[in-house]
């Protein structure tokens, strides 16, 4: 389990409702694996963000870039025609705004029209300008761990030690950063469920978010992200029978499980498509963790 210590520190400027922070999501996208296509367009994104965040999103995170399997990149003209709009909407109307791009281009163009969180799922490897543009914007910034392009990422799922391999990896990736510039305080981790990752390298990220935060004990800890919603692991988990996985939109219910669980080991924030369950699982497990607490059966300030 996360420490308390670890958990509460969330980079400053962003919502901080002392419990895990649900993050609604907006992809602006025709082909995204889990909605493609539901919100494209301006109207449908700045609309579908508005009431996410009405439900209790935190901060609703806008990408315009599909990241399933297989997916072919866009441009940025194309990106940020996608995104731009949208965020300008959310933040007009007083959301908190994150973007969802590996592009320093699309990020500068956010966080000047006043997106609060640059959401990388590279880590800052597809576009080496990034960590430097995040720096100098000093914004709170999500390294994910990732090997790769959507199209190779696949063939990339490959380990010995999955956790140790992925929390070495995302050390490298804080070193690069934050020698870019970026200060440890903006800095959040994110152990990639789904990018190149099989089933059980998900599982087994999920149940290690201690030492994903702390690095492996390096570091007193980072704040985690999670984005297991509507991921192909879940749908595998709840297959029928014959061994059809369970359509995206049927493993909602599987969603509320893992953010429960991962809110009550300690994460920061839960990555969701659905916001209502989700934001009273994250109240049932900050309720969990206090009772932990007041009972003793996790230590408050050390690792539980
Ligand atoms: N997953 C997706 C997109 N962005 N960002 C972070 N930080 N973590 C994730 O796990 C993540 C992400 C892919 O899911 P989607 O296309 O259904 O939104």
């Amino acid at each position: 389990m996360i420490s308390d210590a670890s958990r509460s520190a969330g980079p400053p400027g962003l919502p901080d409702p002392g419990r895990c922070l649900v993050m609604g999501v907006v992809n602006v996208t025709p082909d995204s694996f889990s909605d493609g296509g539901a919100w494209f367009g301006a109207a449908a994104g700045i609309a579908r963000g508005l009431e996410l965040a009405a439900q209790g999103a935190d901060i609703v995170d806008v990408g315009g870039e599909s990241t399933r399997p297989g997916a072919q990149r866009i441009t940025a003209e194309e990106e940020l025609r996608r995104v731009g709009p949208v965020i300008d909407g959310l933040v007009a109307a007083g959301v908190p705004v994150s973007v969802d791009t590996m592009r320093a281009e699309v990020a500068e163009h956010a966080l000047q029209a006043g997106a609060r969180l640059v959401n990388d799922v590279s880590g800052g490897l597809a576009d080496p300008q990034m960590p430097r543009l995040v720096a100098a914007a000093g914004a709170p910034y999500v390294v994910m761990h990732w090997r790769g392009h959507s199209h190779s990422m696949d063939s990339r799922a490959v380990y010995r030690d999955v956790v140790r391999e992925v929390t070495e990896e995302l050390c490298r990736r804080v070193d690069v950063v934050t020698a870019e510039g970026v200060d440890p305080a903006m800095v959040v981790l994110d152990p990639g469920l789904g990018f190149a990752k099989r089933p059980e390298h998900n599982w087994a990220l999920l149940t290690s978010l201690d030492r994903i935060s702390t690095l492996g004990g390096r570091v007193p800890g980072f704040p985690v992200l999670i984005g297991a919603s509507r991921k192909r692991f879940l749908g595998r988990l709840l297959a029928d029978p014959d061994g059809t996985p369970r359509p995206f939109a049927g493993s909602d219910d599987a969603t509320l499980s893992v953010t429960a669980l991962a809110a009550a080991s300690g994460a920061w924030c839960a990555r969701v498509h659905q916001v209502p369950g989700n934001a009273d699982a994250v109240r049932v497990a900050e309720a969990w963790r206090r009772a932990a607490r007041v009972s003793g059966s996790a230590p408050a300030g050390g690792k539980g």
